[in-house]
């Protein structure tokens, strides 16, 4: 059998695939081979196969050959559909499905451009993975908010402020009106201001400001570090009565977040998933792995919320990509709860109607620069967010809303609307 044939014996168009079979759906564009013979790489090199053809096959490995049922021609490339068996994939091993369906492939030279975008686990692979603890019900229990979308706030500057400082800040953001007070994505620990400092005091403070205002507060405290920090940190935020953790999910990796997921579940806490450097493989259309691979995936691992984008912030993200990520998010999905989207990046309150309108009120919407950048400062800018909020819920307009809000007149003011 010459090697070409060997990649063609992964391809089978007239092949209908089994319930339990993964399907993976991958665009491609073949450099200096054909079509099929590309896909049959693919296939191959993600399933049983090598670079050869070898003298022996077990008959597990031949059980085992993925195969590529489908292919149309896609723009520059092609879309391959291919059907993976189980026996390819250890249970509950998302790290390990990984490294099959997202591995060597990315660098293999009969492809120009690679990407992922999509993959369907069968029930009987996801019935091993326990989704979120929580999800969009159980935080909208824990927080007592029954139909608004809930809203977050970054301090900004990122970084440089002392416990104290932060603490302060705290105090107004959640005074003003802000229900998740979040940490940045490169904010942990640092001599200026320490994580376990941290933790004592804002979590008093939430308790201050729940008792004054008679909402509930949460921290979305970020814990991203190696796993035995991240597992000590989340142990010292469950000892102070917090109910939520914050995971740079990528950077982390899977095999850190599957360990937190089982932490979260014993300290019983939620979830909040970060995505800084997702862009590094989600943002180039042609090549990389989807942002709505990446969700799915986190969603089956079992984070509550995870960020997904704006469509009219400062990140990248088109409103259809985005549109459908929040929809998969908040769907009903075999055991797997639905989590929260959350919209995050240049958000100020002249956006929130036409964010609502475009994404509804399950959503998480976090706004940093919009809120601290406020000409009256952090309280006046939850203020104002909160209003804009309220407006756009009870469907009256900005300026109208302003009228009795001097907060958000303001906001509207420096910021504008869409
Ligand atoms: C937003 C943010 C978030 C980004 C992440 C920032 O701040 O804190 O990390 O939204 O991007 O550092 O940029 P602003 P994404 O509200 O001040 O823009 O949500 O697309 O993953
Ligand atoms: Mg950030």
């Amino acid at each position: 059998m010459s090697k070409v044939e060997w990649y063609l014996d992964f391809v089978d168009l007239d092949y209908t695939p089994g319930r339990d079979e993964l399907i993976v759906e991958y665009y491609f564009e073949p450099n200096g081979v054909s079509p099929e013979e590309a896909a049959g790489r693919i296939a191959s090199e993600s399933s049983i196969g090598t670079w050869t053809t070898l003298w022996k096959l077990p008959d597990m490995a031949k059980r085992s050959m993925a195969k590529v049922f489908s292919l149309e021609k896609s723009g520059e490339g092609y879309i391959a559909k291919i059907a993976y068996p189980l026996t390819l994939f250890e249970e509950g091993n998302l790290v390990q499905l990984f490294s099959a369906i997202a591995g060597n492939i990315f660098g293999m030279k009969a492809l120009k451009n690679l990407r992922l975008l999509d993959f369907h686990p069968p029930y009987e692979y996801l019935r091993h993975f326990k989704g979120p603890q929580y999800g969009v019900k159980g935080i909208r229990e824990f927080m007592g908010i029954e139909d608004r979308p809930l809203t977050a706030t970054v301090p900004k500057p990122k970084m440089g402020w002392s416990v104290d400082e932060y603490a302060e800040i705290a105090y107004e953001l959640w005074s003003g009106g802000i229900d998740l007070l979040k940490d940045d994505e490169n904010f942990t620990s640092f001599p200026f201001n320490r994580f376990e400092e941290r933790v004592r005091k804002l979590y008093a403070v939430r308790d201050r400001v729940e008792a004054e205002t008679g909402e509930t507060k949460e921290y979305l405290i970020n814990i991203t570090g190696p796993a035995h920090v991240m597992e000590k940190r989340a142990q010292l935020v469950a000892a102070e009565g917090g109910q939520y953790i914050m995971i740079d999910i990528v950077v982390v990796g899977w095999s850190a977040l599957q360990y937190m997921r089982e932490v979260a579940e014993d300290l019983g806490l939620a979830i909040h998933a970060h995505r800084a450097m997702h862009a590094a493989f989600t943002r180039n259309p042609r090549h990389g792995i989807s942002m709505f691979v990446l969700a799915k995936a986190a969603r089956m691992v079992g984070v509550d919320q995870i960020h997904t984008g704006t469509a009219v912030g400062k990140m990248a993200g088109d409103y259809e990509e985005v549109k459908r990520i929040n929809g998969f998010l908040l769907s009903e999905w075999e055991h797997i709860k639905p989590i929260f989207p959350v919209a995050s990046g240049g958000l100020h309150p002249g956006l929130m109607p036409e964010l609502i309108r475009l994404f509804g009120r399950d959503l998480v919407i976090q706004v940093g620069g919009g809120v601290m950048g406020h000409p009256d400062g952090p309280r006046a800018g939850a203020k104002a967010l909160r209003d804009a909020i309220e407006a756009a819920i009870e469907g009256v307009s900005l300026e109208e809303k302003a009228k009795e809000s001097p907060e958000l007149k303001k906001a509207l003011e420096k910021w504008g609307y869409l």
